[in-house]
């Protein structure tokens, strides 16, 4: 790839030890010049033993350790931090799940190449989400129903798959994004369409979680309904 960007790769993990390897690897074969960060909340299965321990062979692996389960947005704000104090280029994350397939990271080099923030998106042309059952529905609708009631632009709201190309974001910053748990990733958009910044959209193939286990709350959906119908007001309101 031609490219002299500085580029991010971000994942957080707790409890990720069957697929921490895999991950590490399979970012490094797709995007052999980037760095990686992970932050992890002290997991007890020891996922950043392991981290330590890929460390001694890779000097671009950076990790990050809280003292306990902090919650992913707080971790994917200190990403953000982290990228804009160290001069990235891009940022990328992703979750450490292997939901999100390393094989797509050079298509969200090339589109930050030209837009300011990219999402890979399940429900847009070429997207697709290889969840089962009640999973999927609860996904497909819950995505639509946001699209709706806010009238952003956008078929995916709740992935962590996404790019942001840090110099390019105006006066947007993740850290200004207020909700929480499962919402945060719905508040980023909001943020973003407050901020003018376009949405591209590109097609991902999301895999389901084949080994650890779902660490959010199945709570978070109502929660995300609760946030949703609050962000929408207030984006009215205040427009
Ligand atoms: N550091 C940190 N990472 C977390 C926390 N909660 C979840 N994660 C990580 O965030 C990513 C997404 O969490 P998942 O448990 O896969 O959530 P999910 O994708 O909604 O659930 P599944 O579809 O069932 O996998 C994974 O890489 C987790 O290891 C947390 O509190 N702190
Ligand atoms: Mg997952």
């Amino acid at each position: 790839m031609s490219n002299n960007k500085r580029i991010l790769v971000f994942s957080a993990t707790y409890n990720e030890i069957e697929n921490i390897r895999e991950l590490i690897s399979g970012i490094q074969k797709n995007l052999p010049n980037s760095s990686i960060l992970i932050i992890d909340d002290n997991s007890p299965d020891k996922t950043q033993e392991v981290i330590k321990e890929l460390k001694k062979n890779h000097n671009s692996l950076f990790l990050i350790e809280r003292e306990r389960k902090l919650g992913l947005d707080s971790a994917h704000k200190n990403a953000f931090r982290y990228a804009i104090e160290n001069n990235f280029d891009y940022l990328i994350t992703m979750d450490a799940d292997l939901s999100h397939d390393p094989k797509e990271l050079p298509k969200f080099v090339k589109n930050l190449n030209n837009f300011p923030f990219v999402i890979g998106s399940r429900y847009t042309n070429g997207g697709k989400c290889l969840m089962k059952g009640s999973r999927l529905i609860m996904s497909k609708l819950g995505n639509k129903l946001i699209k709706i009631v806010s009238g952003i632009k956008s078929n995916e709201f709740t992935t962590s798959y996404r790019g942001f190309d840090t110099k390019n974001l105006k006066s947007f910053d993740l850290n200004n994004v207020k909700t929480k748990g499962y919402s945060f990733f719905m508040g980023t958009l909001f943020e973003l369409e407050k901020n003018n910044i376009e949405i591209k959209e590109i097609p991902i193939t999301f895999h389901d979680r084949k080994k650890g286990v779902s660490k959010i709350p199945r709570i978070e959906i109502f929660r995300t309904l609760k946030n949703l119908f609050f962000l929408t007001l207030n984006n009215k309101l205040f427009r």
